[in-house]
């Protein structure tokens, strides 16, 4: 299905033929271009930046790229295709044919995940905004605008389902996600992590790893909704997300690739001396990303996410994949929680463990991405290994909040925790080092010294392509 790019709007969802709903969206849209003037990449709006913009949903060639000023980004609405015949796959409507609407009973409950959705999408544009100014190279600097764009993007996914299809209600929570600012005391966004500054680029790019990955998981769950609109809108944002992940995985394998290389050149673990950043650095500030993202998912045991399963709103990852009988009504769930000062396994109701079936997917995943890294550093010959921490470390949602865990997942005391915790999590030292090695680095196939370049450039282009020109003065 190709997009009409001649409209305001650009969609692919018949917008001229609903003049009412066209015109809520165009009065939406200057505010949109307000808070991206005020709120998006800082310092760079007037430059040209090599990006790419879809121009159909076919999952093939979608994409065209070019030199595009971000706020002259043609930021749309666009749905997958529609799959004929598409069944509800889980929960008390099972077998009954998708809403093309949103049923009534489930409105407020519906209406509240598409905005909590959509609150992370400008909320990390936010968290961003000052990268720019430091960025290690053109390369990734144009990485970096092409996610917040897409970020943008998935912004008026969530805002189009909103003023559509609820109303008054979704119109003022459409504006309302204007007005919430990462971090703000007053308004902040919605769920924690995206409170937490990202204020370096190796928090950037284990931001993408770990967050961004958060939101695959909870996007392919929503795809599985029996209320079609917001399942095709998932399906075709996970395409887009497919490339922030890359940028995410790539930017920390490149950053362990430089750091290895500078321990082989010169016989130390401590390469913070020359430039790098030491796998023990690394390794804290995956404890860091990993443990902020897993809250991300929820309790683990959530009358909420039942509740969205069993009326057929969010499924499970893979849902249609699985083999069981998509009810859950009579299965279980060991769930890992602590109890008495060790972490114990508890046999649960499967429908109430939701939260933490749709984890699980993600930790695996996340295993898997770890196994790369680790490969890079063995493929060195050096014998150290990165890890991922224990679900319960470090959380503050669900069964392990406010109770300490070693990363190995040892209960600990309070005491204990506060006198080792520097050993586990990033000290202010170690952050201001991070950031003293944010020099920004702007000429064509230059690449700062603390990461590898990476193994080829975007679209078949160079390493040394200009993917962003007409920078401002003061970012040379
Ligand atoms: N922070 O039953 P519970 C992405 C609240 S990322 C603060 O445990 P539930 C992206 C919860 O709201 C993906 N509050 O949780 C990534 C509830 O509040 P109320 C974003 C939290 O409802 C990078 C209470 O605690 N998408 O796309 O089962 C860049 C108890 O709730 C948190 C979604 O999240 C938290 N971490 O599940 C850009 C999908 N966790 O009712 C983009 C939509 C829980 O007491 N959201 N709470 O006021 C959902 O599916 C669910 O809302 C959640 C929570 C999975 C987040």
């Amino acid at each position: 299905m190709t997009i009409d790019y001649s409209e305001r709007i650009p969609n692919n969802v018949n917008l001229a033929d609903d003049r009412r709903l066209q015109r809520a969206l165009e009065a939406w849209q200057p505010g949109f271009l307000q808070w991206w003037t005020e709120m998006g990449p800082e310092n760079f709006q007037g430059c040209d930046v090599y990006l790419r913009t879809a121009t159909s949903t076919d999952a093939q060639g979608w994409a065209t790229f070019g030199y595009v000023k971000m706020p002259d980004y043609r930021w749309g609405i666009f749905l997958a295709e529609p799959e004929p015949d598409r069944r509800i796959a889980f929960g008390e409507h099972k077998g009954e044919p998708v809403w093309r609407e949103v049923p009534g009973q489930h409105r407020g409950v519906l209406r509240r995940l598409i905005v909590t959705q959509g609150d992370t999408e400008p909320a990390s544009v936010e968290q961003q905004r000052h990268l720019g100014m430091t960025c290690p190279s053109l390369y990734d600097l144009r990485n970096l605008f092409q996610v917040n764009v897409e970020e943008g993007r998935h912004l008026w996914a969530m805002v189009y389902l909103l003023h559509a299809y609820f109303g008054r209600d979704g119109r003022e929570e459409a504006d309302a996600l204007l007005r919430r600012r990462s971090g703000n005391a007053d308004h902040p966004r919605i769920l924690g992590a995206f409170n937490e500054p990202t204020p370096d680029w190796l928090s950037y790019f284990m931001f993408t790893h770990f967050t961004d990955r958060d939101g695959k998981y909870q996007l392919a769950s929503l795809a599985e909704s029996g209320f079609d609109p917001l399942a095709r809108t998932c399906r075709f944002m996970l395409t887009e997300e497919a490339h922030h992940l890359f940028v995410g995985e790539s930017g920390v394998s490149r950053v362990i690739s430089r750091t290895c290389q500078l321990m082989k050149e010169h016989g130390t673990e401590v390469v913070s001396e020359y430039g790098g950043i030491d796998l023990a650095i690394i390794q804290k500030y995956i404890n860091f990303h990993y443990s902020v993202s897993l809250d991300l998912f929820g309790s683990e045991l959530s009358t909420n996410a039942a509740n969205y399963f069993s009326a057929g709103l969010k499924g499970r990852f893979k849902e249609t994949d699985r083999d069981d009988d998509h009810l859950l009504t009579r299965s279980s769930y060991a769930l890992l929680k602590p109890a008495d000062g060790v972490v114990v396994q508890s046999e649960q109701p499967a429908l109430l463990a939701l939260n933490e079936t749709l984890r699980d997917s993600y930790i695996a995943d996340c295993e898997r991405a770890l196994a790369r890294w680790n490969k890079i550093i063995r493929a060195a010959a050096i014998g150290i290994e990165l890890k991922l921490p224990h679900r319960g470390f470090r959380r503050s949602i669900g069964e392990f909040a406010g109770v300490s865990l070693t990363p190995d997942g040892q209960v600990i005391t309070e005491e204990e925790w506060q006198r080792r915790k520097s050993d586990w999590l990033p000290t202010p030292a170690e952050r201001e080092f991070v950031a003293s090695l944010m020099k920004p680095v702007t000429a064509p196939g230059q690449f700062a010294g603390w990461i590898a370049p990476p193994v080829r450039g975007i679209n078949h282009q160079a390493l040394d392509f200009e993917y962003v020109s007409r920078l401002p003065a003061d970012a040379n």
